[in-house]
């Protein structure tokens, strides 16, 4: 099994936990996208990393396919619930979470744009959703010291992910003085190797 990967992404960096968490071997090959000659675009038709190919040369796509695929194949430190609302409970704050790297990346994306192609308006629509969407996972996380249930789940894999993207990307929002409670859960998981390991650098 190979992980088509990057350093700074945050949706392999997710992916990259969840094999960590579990224990699971994954070779990891760097093939960024945005370089030219690229071969992403033969392992995924949206031209998009994570690609995880597995043994059999089948691919898997994208991060939340990844994950939920590695969560089954791994009986060991389940991440997502089984059914039911619980399970629902975690992919919920996982399309919160992965909603946020939605608006950060774009509203990166935009930022690089040359002067002239550039829109204000544009970028400041994608801070407003990380805005709104920190305020809910404040609010949902309240004093608890995981986002759903008594231990790590996939919801603080991707929160976690999300945290540390806006910290690397949108680094003028203040989120760890406005959300304290957020601030406490990613240094919580910044203990663990998984995540210490998979910060995005460069
Ligand atoms: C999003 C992956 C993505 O946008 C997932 O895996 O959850 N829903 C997908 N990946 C970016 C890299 S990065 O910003 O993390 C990507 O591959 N962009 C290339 C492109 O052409 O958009």
């Amino acid at each position: 099994m190979k992980l088509i990967a990057s350093l700074t992404s945050p949706y392999v960096r997710k992916v990259r936990i969840v094999l960590a968490e579990k224990k699971i071997d994954c070779d990891l090959v760097l093939d960024s996208p945005w370089v030219e000659g690229n071969q992403v675009a033969a392992v995924n038709p949206l031209g998009k990393i994570p690609v995880l190919v597995l043994d059999d040369e089948s691919t898997l796509y994208d991060s939340r396919v990844i994950a939920e695929y590695l969560d089954t194949v791994a009986p060991n430190n389940r991440l997502i619930p089984a059914s039911g609302r619980e399970r629902i409970s975690v992919k919920r704050w996982e399309a919160l979470a992965d909603g946020v790297l939605d608006a950060a990346v774009a509203a990166f994306l935009e930022a690089k744009r040359p002067d002239g192609e550039r829109s204000p308006a544009w970028i400041e629509r994608q801070r407003g959703k990380v805005s709104q969407a920190l305020k809910v996972m404040s609010d949902d996380l309240g004093g608890q010291p995981w986002c759903h249930g008594s231990s790590l789940s996939l919801a603080d894999v991707a929160v976690g992910c999300a945290l540390g993207y806006v910290s690397f990307r949108l680094g003028d929002m203040r989120w760890r003085e406005q959300y304290p409670n957020l601030a406490h859960l990613y240094d919580k998981l910044m203990q663990r190797p998984a995540f210490a390991d998979t910060v995005p650098q460069g």
